[in-house]
């Protein structure tokens, strides 16, 4: 601690220098983060002191938190849906793997079956929840296979997890196969919608992945991702709107008796600006984003297959993966486990960035 404080100037002149050490989004090809909207960033502004662990305090906010919820509700098909803003995907996956463990208390040696290409959440997850987690095996596809998961499946088995949208090859798993399980073992069956929730129900092409399939019990989806608010704001959504009061702790003293969250001080400013972008692009706007990102991904496959750069995969949403071992250094990109090329084209991910990329990656290869 500083004994005398400093001046603004000194201090945000060394906090510039700061930022400038941090990498410019021109050239992040590998993250799934990307810069907040305009309007995000406004409404994070205006709420920057609130604090949704004590929402009696803080209303509107809070209603602001409902809101975004029966948004994403409506756009999974279910407006009635239940559920609460988290801090992104690790923390609604804990949480639906909570109330997972919950409905199951008579089970001695819980476990979840989870597909192989699961986030490395769930891995945190079960280990605080002390529940063993199964990897079901992927098919030649790199998708769940939903017959070697009705296999794993046993009696002490608390949950079945399918990802919509894997974080590394940007996959949709056979998520009406799994319901199709879940409903004949009558498990819980939670959807890991944390990237592709804001992405799939804007595609062309529709693939059922929500509660429009009645077995599907939660679905996590971070509106900091593809939701362009600021971070850090994910949501767990429930089918039951009560379910998550299975969590329920008493809060003597604070503005509601009773809480579920994981967190206890909840940031109010990244619900209102993932709202503001909803709001402010709808459906249309969304769509249209979703729309450009799925081209630019389709354009960098074509572009990087015409210097014989192969696809790894063909994927659902905009993350491309390829076959190839090097890039040129001033692109920071990513590397799946199986030591695949992996480029999310996020919405900063702009055409002229891709064509950029291609041409520098074209002459490394020519
Ligand atoms: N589920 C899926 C399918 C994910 O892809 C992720 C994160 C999570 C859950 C966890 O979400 P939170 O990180 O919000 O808790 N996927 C990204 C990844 O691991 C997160 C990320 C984003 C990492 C930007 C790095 C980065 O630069 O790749």
């Amino acid at each position: 601690m500083l004994n005398k404080g400093l001046s603004e100037e000194d201090l945000f002149s060394f906090f510039a220098q700061k930022k400038e050490e941090d990498l410019d989004y021109n050239y992040i090809l590998g993250s799934m983060c990307t810069p907040p909207h305009p309007v995000g960033v406004r409404a994070h502004g205006m709420f920057m002191e609130t604090n949704l662990g004590d929402p009696g305090l803080f209303p509107g906010t809070a209603s602001l938190e409902q809101l975004l919820i029966q948004r994403l509700g409506t756009l999974f098909h279910l407006p009635g849906a239940g559920g609460y803003a988290t801090s992104g995907g690790t923390e609604s996956n804990i949480q639906a793997l909570r109330c997972a463990k919950e409905q199951r208390k008579q089970v001695s040696r819980p476990n979840v079956v989870v597909p192989e290409s699961a986030h490395f959440s769930f891995k945190k997850a079960c280990d605080i929840l002390c529940l063993e987690m199964r990897a079901v095996p992927l098919d030649n596809t790199l998708k769940m296979d939903a017959e070697k998961a009705a296999e794993i499946i046993d009696k002490n088995t608390v949950c079945l997890v399918g990802i919509a949208g894997t974080t590394e090859y940007g996959l949709v798993d056979p998520i009406a196969d799994l319901a199709e399980i879940a409903s004949d073992q009558d498990l819980f069956l939670h959807v890991d919608a944390a990237f592709g929730g804001m992405v799939i129900p804007f595609l062309d092409r529709s693939i059922p992945f929500d509660f429009s399939l009645p077995a599907v019990t939660s679905i996590a989806v971070d509106p900091h991702k593809m939701g362009m608010s600021t971070i850090p704001c994910g949501c767990l959504l429930t089918r039951d709107p009560d379910m998550l009061n299975i969590l329920d702790i008493d809060t003597p003293y604070l503005s509601v008796r009773k809480e579920f969250t994981l967190s206890g001080t909840r940031p109010g400013a990244p619900v209102a600006a993932a709202l503001a972008v909803l709001d402010y692009l709808g459906a249309e706007g969304l769509r249209a984003v979703v729309s450009g990102c799925m081209k630019n991904t389709r354009r960098l496959i074509d572009g990087m297959e015409t210097f014989g750069i192969q696809r790894a995969v063909t994927p659902d949403v905009n993350v491309a993966t390829f076959i190839c071992n090097d890039v040129p250094g001033r692109w920071k990109v990513s590397w799946t486990r199986r030591g695949h090329l992996r480029i999310v084209c996020m919405p900063h991910v702009h055409r002229d960035r891709i064509e950029a990329f291609l041409k520098d990656i074209g002459e490394m290869y020519a």
